[in-house]
């Protein structure tokens, strides 16, 4: 918004061409966030409280998390209020890509406060079932890929990593494989939020590095020199990552360890198909592999230990997802969550490193 009325003035003020500028834009968009996360972060834990939105935890768990029942959950409503409110301030309203990303933020997060509501509010254990969760998961996702199959400018080629000259032609399987990334992306991080901390600090690691691929990407000179796909709007969302940044360590303030609040459902799901989403937007679904690789292995160890105890009788890890793998062998909640960070920060790095190795 601020773009639409100040960077005009420019004209006569000089000073508010820097508003021209996506760095300064995402750098204020990043502040701004992690502003509304400490001023309405302990509001919204008192409101949630209240509204006694408190988290009830399953007795077939790991015993070490029987002492945090009751923690407020549902603070994914503050994560979604940093995201958007930045967004809506500093990016550039008219680009159809912001608005596709917070569709899904946004939608994504309204199926996750219906699911936790019941849940935790209305005490209904069952919350939606996985069914109508998957419903409105997939019918979003596959409006959003159809937008994208139809709208001329935006291709549906696939990229991968280190072939450049490897970029298939997907025509209307596009379709049901951008579903499948964002529906999956927001499936695993739902997964993956299990222990304090432990999905909102790889999010924030995902969404900085997309913001550097959107910036890229939406740069025709510097996609040219890394022979990267250039998508002409897609910088524009390098504001609405570094919103998402801002907000997950504006969270991350709260729901480190130990928690004085759960993201649940509503800030897993968004997060997840924001991710999701973004790397869709920016040609980077494959990368979303290396950068999302937690996300990834905690989603593949419920696959492995359901197929395993399915097909063979028994258990590969001592629990799945693997977080708890690890609590069930003793090792401390905290060094799990931070060592889960080190490795997320790894994967970013080499996701990076591979846009100069083509
Ligand atoms: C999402 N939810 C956490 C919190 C958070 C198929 C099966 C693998 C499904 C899976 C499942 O139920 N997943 C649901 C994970 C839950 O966190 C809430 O959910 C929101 C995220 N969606 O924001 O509101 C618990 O996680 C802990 N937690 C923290 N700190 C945080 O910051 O400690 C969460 C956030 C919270 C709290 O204890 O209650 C969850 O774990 O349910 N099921 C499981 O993950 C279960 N695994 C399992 O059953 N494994 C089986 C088979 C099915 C693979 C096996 O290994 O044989 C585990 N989770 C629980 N109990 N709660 C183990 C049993």
């Amino acid at each position: 918004m601020l773009y639409h009325f100040l960077y005009p003035l420019a004209a006569d003020i000089r000073l508010f061409n820097v508003f021209k500028y996506l760095t300064f834009r995402s750098i204020y968009a990043m502040i701004t966030a992690l502003a509304v996360a400490f001023f309405i972060g302990p509001w919204m834990i008192r409101k949630l409280e209240g509204l006694q939105a408190r988290q009830v935890i399953r007795t077939d768990g790991p015993e070490s998390h029987l002492k945090k029942q009751g923690t407020p959950t549902m603070g994914g409503v503050l994560i979604i209020a940093s995201i958007l409110i930045p967004t809506l301030l500093w990016s550039d309203l008219t680009n159809k890509y912001v608005w596709l990303a917070l569709f899904i933020i946004v939608g994504y997060g309204i199926i996750g406060f219906v699911d936790d509501y019941k849940k935790v509010v209305e005490k209904n254990p069952k919350g939606l079932t996985p069914r109508q969760k998957m419903f409105w998961q997939v019918l979003m996702a596959a409006a959003v890929a159809t937008f994208l199959y139809i709208i001329p400018e935006f291709s549906e080629e696939l990229f991968f990593p280190f072939f450049k000259k490897l970029h298939p032609d997907l025509g209307l399987l596009y379709i049901p494989f951008v579903t499948l990334v964002i529906v999956g992306a927001s499936n695993a991080v739902n997964l993956t939020d299990g222990l304090d901390g432990l999905a909102i600090g790889p999010v924030s690691i995902n969404a900085a590095t997309y913001m550097i691929f959107a910036y890229i990407a939406g740069n025709f000179k510097l996609a040219t020199y890394l022979q990267i796909p250039y998508v002409a709007g897609t910088g524009e969302l390098a504001i609405l990552c570094a919103a998402m940044v801002g907000a997950g360590l504006g969270f991350l303030w709260y729901n480190s360890y130990p928690a004085e609040v759960f993201m649940g459902d509503v800030g897993s799901l968004s997060l997840g198909g924001g991710l999701g989403t973004l790397a869709v937007l920016t040609k980077q679904e494959i990368l979303l592999v290396i950068v999302g690789g937690i996300f990834v292995v905690e989603a593949l160890s419920v696959i492995f230990q359901v197929g395993s105890y399915k097909y063979r009788g028994k258990r590969i890890f001592r629990m799945a997802p693997i977080h708890h793998h690890f609590e069930l062998k003793g090792v401390a909640e905290p060094k799990i969550i931070v060592r889960f960070w080190i490795i997320s920060i790894i994967l970013a790095l080499i996701a990076i490193s591979t846009l100069k190795l083509r």
